[in-house]
């Protein structure tokens, strides 16, 4: 039996068998038609590396592709005025639902961080590229918290490594 996932995959892919980041974003486009951004597909491609070649197999594809159906059942649901982005209130709503406590004019700064355009509005790899580094920051914190106040303690060497590895 033919997997068209993995037919696809070899389009995708190449003569090497393997997908780049620039091969990745020719597949993902926004609801506007757009392509995902580089900066969006290298970061999937950098969580998803597992045998770090810097390069998708089938199989780390497949695990991007089921995340990507994902990202997009749940873009849907936060989308609630169907505009095909995510606005402030939409945003607010996504994290309070995967639980992350923030005060809600973070969203100005998160829309001002994504936006390029200054248009208040989010597209899908921007909502993705915004939920990976949310649960990294997160994770990230939650390694270093010596008490449930929700403080953490960085060196700053720890600060600025962290930091540069997730802006
Ligand atoms: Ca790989
Ligand atoms: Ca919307």
């Amino acid at each position: 039996m033919t997997d068209p996932l993995f037919a696809y995959f070899t389009a995708v892919a190449g003569a090497d068998g393997q997908a780049s980041n620039v091969e990745i974003q020719r597949c993902l486009k926004n609801y506007d038609g757009s392509n995902f951004s580089l900066g969006t597909c290298t970061r999937m491609l950098k969580m998803l590396d597992r045998d770090y070649n810097g390069l998708m197999g089938y199989n780390e594809f497949k695990e991007m592709w089921s995340a990507i159906s994902q990202w997009k059942t749940s873009f849907r649901k936060f989308d609630k005025d169907n505009t095909g982005t995510i606005g402030e209130a939409e945003i607010i709503a996504a994290w309070k639902e995967w639980n992350y406590d923030l005060p809600d004019h973070f969203a100005k700064i998160v829309l001002w961080r994504y936006d390029p355009f200054f248009g208040n509005r989010m597209n899908l790899d921007d909502f993705v590229g915004f939920g990976i580094t949310l649960k990294q920051l997160f994770g990230q914190h939650m390694r270093r918290r010596r008490n449930y106040a929700g403080k953490a303690y960085f060196s700053y060497d720890e600060f600025m490594l962290i930091s540069m590895c997730l802006i």
